[in-house]
């Protein structure tokens, strides 16, 4: 037998080969002793280093009669191997060319479910091995399991010429970035580059249910193509749990559920598998932050605390993934969050924006806001309890807590035009700070859903003025552009009442209102909210469009220096030319919320009996 190490040939004669010349012909225990000792201690060595291979190979590759345990997250801060952190940090690291390892998961769906537009596939479970079946119908968070019709969804496409110009600006934008950044996170517009934050190709997997709902195929087709054989995640990076939660798994889920392609389902598998350590601190309450490749998870570097919205908007989709699987794990681990939460003490239902994934407990004297950090909290409580078919009643009473509190302790309005706006409590409620962020106006939408699923009709009355001052934060701009964050004046009735400063006055394309309008529209078919989507597009068309794509802004307060960013994020795509596709639409024709529940990047998921 011949071993090689480096360029050196060692011979070693196996003892007791039947074709080896110097074969002892003395008792094969005794041969072979003498052989043993007549080897050099490199020799000896070496099949010592063979043995201990061929035993750590029996037990790597023995068959497992359990599921695996789950990875352990971090728990260590500051690990040297994290190399990126920050959402804004340019990254150009091309992705590594092994695809993604297919999931288990490779065997077909089963219909389960009471939704009324899908209808049955009578097909095999996946993911379960042995006994599944039985662990899914213990298991009381987990009893369907929701298969698309393999044909797809259809959607009609476009009927009026607003519909056909939102699609042209997706075209617009789409052929920038399909020049400049294809396989990249963004497109940089105005110098033709691309932007890498967690290098995924989020534009792409952000704007599959985008184009899907558009009808647009060809674009759909090379965007599949692309995910089939492209999108991987042995990626050795931090990204943020939540970002890639409700972009990425989010806009997988949605491709899988609209196309009925399982592919995209694998895929999701694959991610969530990756995502899923992000819970193993010791409250439960995930990390905000795991590098994909090596799954370890951490709290981010600048402070011990995770983002409270952050950490309450994953369960629309880790829950859908579980329950298109069958496989409990990522309903679990993320309901944990939202029932712990649920337990600990609040302001009248609202919750400070920070909370220490250590501890589990919120940061005493943090920000209260219904803007960035504290948004999506208040959106997931009500759309994880239509998400279940309005079966977990805590999260509907918690949500209808919060919005009584925000009515008492976060609304003002103005002494001149008596708009209503939501402002923050700072230092733990001693004092009210005037400031509305952009973010904020997703709520009228929110409102305006719960109505409809039954909520109080005084919710509307809330959605409405909020929808109105959200208007006013765009009107009033000469760019007819909403800036990041508005201040409202609350004292002198000779002041102006809208007011931006000047490091507050950039538009990032964002979609909030928009998708406001379009709840709005739905519930109230008042066509004023269509046109005044049509105002806010062509703003978009006069100041944000450029050569290659559609720019951020810098500055909104003056017409002739906008300072375009040089940026085109990817709600851009995902969200904001959605819901103004979907505005213009007919009501209720194209995504029925009856059906399907928004995730907070607007990629619509299916709702669930229970
Ligand atoms: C999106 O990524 C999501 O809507 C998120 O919830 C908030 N921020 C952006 C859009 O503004």
């Amino acid at each position: 037998m011949l071993g090689r190490l480096g360029k050196e040939y060692v011979s070693l004669n196996v003892p007791g080969d039947p074709f080896d010349p110097n074969r002892s012909k003395e008792g094969p225990r005794k041969s072979l002793w003498r052989r043993w000792n007549q080897l050099s201690r490199f020799q000896r060595s070496l099949l010592y280093m063979l043995l201990l291979g061929i035993i750590l190979a029996i037990i790597y590759f023995r068959p497992s009669q359990k599921q695996p345990p789950l990875p352990q997250a971090d728990s260590v801060k500051g690990e040297d191997d994290v190399e990126n952190e920050l959402p804004a940090v340019l990254h150009s690291a091309a992705p590594s060319p092994s695809p993604s390892k297919p999931s288990d998961t490779e065997k077909d769906l089963p219909k389960v479910d009471g939704s009324k537009d899908l209808p049955a596939q009578a097909e095999e479970p996946i993911i379960q091995k042995k006994n599944s079946k039985e662990q899914v119908e213990e298991n009381n968070d987990v009893e369907q399991i929701r298969s698309p019709p393999q044909e797809g969804v259809k959607f009609p496409g476009p009927s009026n010429e607003r519909q056909s110009a939102v699609i042209a600006a997706f075209k617009h934008a789409w052929k920038g970035y399909k020049k400049f950044a294809w396989g990249h996170d963004h497109l940089r517009p105005i110098t033709g580059g691309f932007h890498d934050w967690f290098s995924l190709g989020l534009t792409i997997v952000d704007s599959l249910d985008t184009m899907y709902i558009m009808g647009m195929k060809e674009e759909f087709t090379e965007a599949r193509e692309w995910v089939a054989n492209n999108l991987h995640f042995d990626v050795n990076k931090d990204v943020n749990l939540f970002e890639v939660t409700i972009r990425v798994l989010g806009g997988l889920l949605s491709a899988y559920h609209l196309s009925g392609d399982k592919m995209f389902l694998d895929k999701a598998v694959d991610l969530g598998n990756r995502l899923l350590p992000s819970f193993s601190s010791e409250s439960g309450v995930p990390y905000s932050d795991i590098n994909l490749m090596t799954r370890k998870a951490h709290a981010p570097k600048w402070s011990p605390d995770s983002s409270t919205s952050e950490v309450t908007t994953i369960q629309l989709e880790f829950r859908d993934l579980s329950r298109s699987t069958g496989d409990p794990r990522f309903e679990e681990a993320a309901s944990k969050v939202s029932l712990h939460i649920h337990n600990l003490p609040k302001t009248n239902g609202l919750v400070p924006i920070f909370i220490n994934a250590y501890t589990g407990q919120f940061r005493s004297y943090a920000t209260i806001t219904m803007g960035a950090r504290g948004d999506s909290y208040y959106e997931y409580l009500l759309k994880q309890w239509i998400q279940t078919g309005r079966t977990l009643d805590y999260l509907r009473d918690d949500y209808l807590e919060a919005i009584e509190g925000a009515m008492k302790h976060l609304t003002k309005r103005t002494p001149q035009n008596k708009y209503l706006f939501v402002g923050e409590l700072l230092a733990g409620g001693r004092d009210f700070k005037p400031k509305m962020d952009h973010l904020t106006c997703y709520l009228p939408g929110t409102l305006a859903l719960g109505v409809h699923y039954g909520l109080t009709q005084e919710h509307m009355k809330f959605a409405e003025d909020l929808l109105n001052t959200c208007f006013q934060t765009y009107a009033q701009q000469p760019t007819f552009l909403a800036p990041e964050i508005t201040y409202f004046n609350i004292q002198d009735a000779a002041t102006n009442d809208i007011y931006v400063k000047a490091n507050d006055a950039h538009n990032l394309l964002r979609p909030e209102f928009l998708e406001s309008l379009w709840y709005m529209y739905q519930f109230t078919g008042n066509k004023t909210y269509q046109d005044w989507g049509w105002q806010i597009f062509q703003a978009f068309e006069k100041y944000a469009k450029v050569m290659n794509g559609y720019t951020s802004l810098g500055n909104v307060r003056n017409p002739l220096n906008t300072k375009p960013r040089d940026m085109m994020e990817s709600f851009f795509l995902s969200e904001t030319l959605k819901y103004l596709y979907l505005l213009f639409g007919n009501k209720r024709e194209a995504l029925s919320v009856d059906t399907y529940v928004i995730n907070s990047e607007a990629h619509p998921l299916p709702i669930y009996d229970s």
